[in-house]
């Protein structure tokens, strides 16, 4: 298959993170993708091709307008005050406060936009982010000419952002994005496989009302992982939506024999769906060795991974999400893919 990537991901590099009361460097760090890269060329997965740019419409398609210029311009809107550092959100209208008026100052609106400050804002976020849903959306094309599958080589991730909210590394939602982009070119169902550690909070609330698109995902239980507010077994969408969420949360510690047989009921309720092409948010942040995660998987387990999604028979585009064990973060996504290419050869 064939891999989208852009170079211009580097121009996204946060420098700290706030975690377990620690400042600490990004584990969302531009080598994740490098290593990522390097290991579709050494196993020869297919050709590496450059994004082609669909400009904003197919962006805003799925995120609210406001929301996509407030991110064009927070650079430029925080460093007006004389910042130097990386924007970080530090207030948020939670319970109790109004979300009816758009605040005007750059920390307001930090806040209004997002969920959590896990989200630096850099001179080049805006670019790689923009490149980064061109990524996806070169991918989805690829998948429209006809392709039976395609890897997206996304970064920044995009699982945990919504319509009109940035948060956990997220601020465009890459998969959803190509998800519509595929529904506006002829295929009638997507269904959405989210295999992220994380819960794709930003993706599940995106389609929560509608039929045309079933969000299914794996992840760390939220009573005990984060996004921790969303991502329970009883969310199962609402109107046109409803029968079309399915979440599988997963206690800490679970390995390949907990795992394979929630991916496999997680591949039934798929295969029901009998959707028009798969859409799979590949976060390998389920690895032994991932330094914020707290799943069991090994390097091997990718493959399975990769020939459960084959068996379903479907067109699909893989879009990097995340995975932070940076040295073998290559070896398990691409393990995904050519499990996958195995089963799908049949
Ligand atoms: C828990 C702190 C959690 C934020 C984790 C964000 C995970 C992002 C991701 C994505 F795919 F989006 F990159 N901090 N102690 O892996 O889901
Ligand atoms: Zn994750």
């Amino acid at each position: 298959m064939k891999t989208i990537y852009s170079d211009t991901h580097r121009l996204h590099h946060g420098k700290v993170e706030l975690i377990d009361g620690e400042m600490k460097p990004c584990f969302e760090m531009p080598k994740r993708a490098d290593t990522v890269l390097a290991r579709v060329r050494a196993v020869g997965l297919g050709e590496v091709l450059a994004p082609r740019d669909f400009g904003r419409a197919p962006i805003e398609a799925i995120h609210e307008a406001p929301f996509v210029q407030f991110l064009q311009d927070a650079w430029s809107e925080w460093t007006a005050l004389g910042r130097t550092h990386d924007a970080l959100p530090l207030v948020w209208p939670v319970r109790g406060l109004r979300t009816d008026r758009v605040p005007q100052s750059i920390d307001g609106k930090m806040g209004y936009y997002s969920m959590d400050a896990g989200v630096p804002i850099t001179a080049g976020t805006w670019t790689a982010i923009y490149q980064s849903a061109q990524v996806a959306l070169t991918a989805a094309d690829r998948m429209v000419q006809g392709d039976k599958a395609a890897f997206a080589l996304c970064r920044p991730p995009g699982h945990h952002a919504a319509a009109g909210m940035m948060g956990g590394y997220c601020y465009l939602n890459n998969a959803a994005i190509a998800a519509q982009y595929l529904r506006d070119h002829g295929a009638a169902r997507i269904l959405v496989l989210d295999v992220d550690y994380h819960h794709g909070n930003g993706t599940q609330s995106i389609f929560y009302e509608r039929g045309d698109v079933s969000f299914v995902s794996l992840h760390g239980d939220p009573l005990v992982e984060y996004p921790n507010f969303l991502g329970y077994a009883d969310e199962l969408g609402e109107g046109e939506g409803r029968g079309h969420n399915h979440n599988f949360p997963l206690p800490h510690g679970t390995a390949w024999h907990t795992y394979g047989p929630a991916l496999d009921a997680a591949c039934r309720v798929a295969e029901a769906y009998r959707p028009d092409a798969i859409i799979v948010s590949l976060g390998v942040d389920t690895f032994e060795e991932d330094p914020i995660s707290r799943f069991k998987l090994r390097s091997e387990d990718y493959l399975r991974m990769g020939e459960r999604i084959g068996a379903l028979g479907r067109p699909t585009l893989f879009v990097f999400e995340g995975g932070y064990a940076v040295d073998a973060v290559g070896v398990n996504a691409v393990n995904v893919l050519t499990g996958y290419e195995d089963a799908a050869r049949g």
